[in-house]
């Protein structure tokens, strides 16, 4: 249930559940849209919108308070392409592969994607003979999906698109599950249009790592949740669908990938990590408590680092015009006066500014060509690939996360 404030809603009762028992865990203030790149000669004013993160009490979900509307988050200039990183393309091979062997997919079997972006992830099991379907609302990944020869539906997935939908062998969804408003609804359509020994599966952050890496800039409006395994087990039971088994990640800065069925099966894997966490507490408000100390130390500690570093005479720029490098920048209040530019190999951002903060989205070459002394690290999470691709850059990386550091 949700009432309107102006131009979003506020819920007025757990997404989930649909209790009214919720404790605040966060409040960001009033922040951009994270992935609201505009051009510098944008006329309309930028949009802001409260950003608050609740614990709910009677199924521990953590969420957002506030519904921006859809249209707004994912419309006709939403920049987010998959194919972007190198690595998670990789990551998403790997998982096809594992998926068309254990599933023995062929050419009788469906394979769905629940917000298949620019088709990194179905082009797989395309390639492989097995037929796909993709569904995604933004414009701009969905062309790039059907340019590369896949059928996609141009919506927004729901219970009432899935009755129209063929059964599927696997339903997939990577990072979409946190991004749906009505997480019941989602989850009963996923249930209605698997196959009866069909396999959904599923991938999203992880709570315990967002907490524990103090990864709070990956907080942000499209992410209406936060999971957590506990939770995820109620939401999927309630849709009668199993989760029979449940997979730590790295990606993402730390996820889970999920896997549902329609038939309960043996799961030493979700009860391992359903024990962990009431051993952790983080089916208890208090889990949560300080953590809202450790981001405004953790924005303090960054922008001291980057003063100091400035102070020295240092050049300082970005890499990745990331959704949580928008959340971070704007949380510290770091803009121009430390930063010169931000770069990114997505070419969609490129002469776009970051949301919130007059910082320029630039091409990665300008790396090697400029060679400034510092590069924070927005796009922390793919550290490792991108620090290995700019060969040509000699000067040194800062992450802001879990804690601001130039590395070694
Ligand atoms: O949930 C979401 C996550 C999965 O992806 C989406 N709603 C939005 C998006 O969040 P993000 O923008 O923080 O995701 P990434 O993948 O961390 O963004 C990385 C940015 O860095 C992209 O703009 C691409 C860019 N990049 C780059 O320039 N060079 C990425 C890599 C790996 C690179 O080598």
């Amino acid at each position: 249930m949700t009432t309107t404030v102006n131009t979003h809603e506020v819920i007025t009762a757990c997404r989930a559940c649909g209790a009214d028992d919720r404790v605040e865990v966060l409040s960001l203030g009033d922040m951009p849209l994270a992935d609201g790149l505009r051009a510098p000669d944008a006329a309309e004013p930028e949009r802001r919108f409260p950003l608050t993160v609740d614990f709910c009490r009677a199924c521990s979900l953590v969420q957002i308070q506030e519904n921006v509307p859809a249209d707004l988050l994912f419309g006709e200039d939403y920049p987010y392409y998959s194919s972007f990183s190198d690595a998670w393309v990789e990551h998403c091979r790997e998982n096809a592969l594992e998926l068309i062997d254990t599933r023995s997919l062929g050419a009788n079997s469906l394979v769905t994607e629940l917000a298949c972006n620019d088709g990194y992830f179905l082009r797989h099991f395309a390639e492989h003979g097995v037929p796909v379907l993709g569904i995604d609302p933004a414009p701009g990944p969905a062309a790039a999906a059907r340019a590369a020869g896949l059928d996609v539906r141009e919506e927004f997935f729901t219970d009432a698109l899935a009755a129209e939908l063929p059964r599927a062998d696997v339903v997939l969804g990577n990072n979409v599950l946190a991004h749906v408003p009505d997480l019941s609804g989602f989850v009963a359509g996923i249930a209605r249009m698997l196959k009866d020994d069909g396999v959904a599966m599923i991938e999203v952050p992880y709570m315990r790592d967002l907490v524990e890496k103090c990864a709070f800039d990956t907080i942000y409006h499209e992410h209406h949740c936060y999971f957590s395994v506990s939770a995820l087990d109620r939401l999927f039971a309630a849709a009668g669908l199993f989760l029979n088994e449940v997979r730590r990640l790295p990606t993402h800065g730390g996820s889970l990938r999920l896997y549902a069925e329609k038939r309960q099966g043996p799961r030493p894997t979700v009860d391992r990590l359903l024990d962990e966490e009431r051993e952790l507490g983080m089916d208890r408000a208090a889990y949560y408590e300080g953590f809202g100390e450790r981001v405004r130390d953790l924005c303090r500690d960054l922008v001291a680092l980057l003063s100091r570093l400035k102070g020295e005479g240092a050049r300082i720029v970005a890499y990745g015009a990331a959704a949580k490098g928008a959340m971070l920048l704007n949380a510290a209040g770091v803009g121009p006066d430390l930063l010169e530019f931000v770069v990114d190999r997505n070419v969609h951002k490129h002469g776009l500014l970051m949301p919130g903060v007059e910082l320029l989205v630039r091409d990665t070459v300008v790396l090697a060509e400029e060679q400034p002394d510092y590069v924070l690290l927005l796009a922390w999470n793919h550290a490792p690939e991108i620090i290995a691709q700019q060969t040509e850059y000699h000067g040194r990386y800062v992450v802001p996360v879990p804690r601001p550091e130039v590395l070694a």
